[in-house]
């Protein structure tokens, strides 16, 4: 039987942070022999939000290069560039015309981030009916992504379920994929937020190009609590965030976690916790550098990753082109 296809992205709107890796990039690797994967680096998803030309050219590198350094392999997987497959925009433009404003509102993601800007922009509202795009393209089954995705992978679904039903059997229904633990890595300053690349606060954040001593500073200043007991609950939120994410970088049980440290207080805790992220990320920001320095492997990695993208996406959009009546040329 063939294999059956996962699809995901990132945007390249700043530098990715653990919650980037954990909730996400660290679970595309152990897809690749299963899955055709596709993976994306969605730059015209970024612009959403305002992006410095300069600064969105060098992210989007990072990403690929981050891509490249946590293990994706361009011989196994579909890895490019949003931007360079024309197609996104024109299936995005397609799925607007079936879309509810009113779903497209009530969307947690669109009420934050609409909350912090003066002048909504369209763009912001419509971000959801991108995604589906991405992925309905691509005929996918799985779609590993954080927690703070599953709203818009649903709506992906809506949408799939009213083009097929108004045209026939088109798009394949995706579902959600996240991971065991570390789908949802919470900001280290309040541990009610997510952890997000774009807090205005760099303690809240690791980021995968830190270096070791902002790593482990970062987790020394972690809030946690004055309980001072190892436990592993919804009333030690701080703690509970940091024992989720060495649980995600060791694969130990969350129980065993916290019988380890029972009675040594956080001290302790925190500096291991600062080593296991140390060791977790050392290959990755080692192959990083060297990955990132070589310009033309990078090129070619995005231009053969656009090809393939392109030529299963154009398989696609002909189809709808097709049902929904607009003549071939
Ligand atoms: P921003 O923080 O700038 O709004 P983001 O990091 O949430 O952006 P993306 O870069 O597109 O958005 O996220 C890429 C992937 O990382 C998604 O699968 C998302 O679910 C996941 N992700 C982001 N933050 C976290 C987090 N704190 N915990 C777990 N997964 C996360
Ligand atoms: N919205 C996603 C990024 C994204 C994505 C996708 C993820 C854009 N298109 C397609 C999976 C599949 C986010 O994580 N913020």
């Amino acid at each position: 039987m063939d294999k059956k296809t996962v699809y995901s992205g990132i945007q390249p709107s700043g530098s990715l942070t653990l919650g980037n890796y954990l909730g996400a990039l660290k679970n595309f690797i152990g897809l690749q022999d299963e899955y055709n994967c596709l993976y994306c680096i969605v730059d015209m998803h970024a612009i959403t939000v305002a992006q410095d030309p300069k600064l969105l050219r060098k992210n989007t590198l990072d990403v690929l290069a981050l891509y490249l350094a946590a293990g994706l392999d361009p011989e196994k997987s579909i890895i490019y560039i949003q931007s360079h497959v024309p197609q996104h925009a024109e299936l995005g433009w397609i799925l607007n015309t079936i879309s509810s404003i009113g779903q497209l509102q009530r969307m947690t993601q669109f009420k934050d981030k609409s909350k912090k800007s003066k002048e909504v922009m369209a763009g912001i509202l419509n971000y959801p009916v991108l995604m589906a795009a991405d992925i309905l393209l691509y005929q996918t089954s799985y779609v590993p992504v954080g927690e703070d995705q599953k709203q818009h992978v649903e709506l992906t679904r809506d949408l799939a379920q009213r083009f097929n039903s108004k045209y026939s059997d088109t798009f394949t229904m995706p579902d959600i994929l996240t991971p065991k633990s570390g789908a949802r890595i919470m900001s280290l300053q309040n541990p009610e937020a997510k952890m997000s690349k774009s807090d205005s606060d760099e303690n809240s954040y690791i980021l995968l190009l830190d270096d070791e001593d902002a790593t482990r500073r970062k987790i020394k200043r972690a809030v946690t609590d004055s309980l001072n007991s190892m436990a592993y609950k919804d009333d030690q939120p701080g703690l509970k965030n940091l024992i989720n994410i060495y649980s995600s970088f060791t694969g130990e049980s969350v129980e065993n976690i916290v019988s380890k440290y029972e009675g040594q207080g956080y001290g302790v805790f925190k500096a291991d916790l600062g080593d296991v992220i140390v060791e977790g990320l050392r290959p990755l920001r080692e192959s990083f550098k060297e990955i990132r320095s070589d310009k033309s492997y990078l090129e070619k990695v995005y231009k053969e990753g656009a090809d393939k993208a392109s030529y299963l996406a154009n398989k696609t959009l002909r189809k709808v082109y097709k049902k929904m009546g607009f003549i071939p040329r």
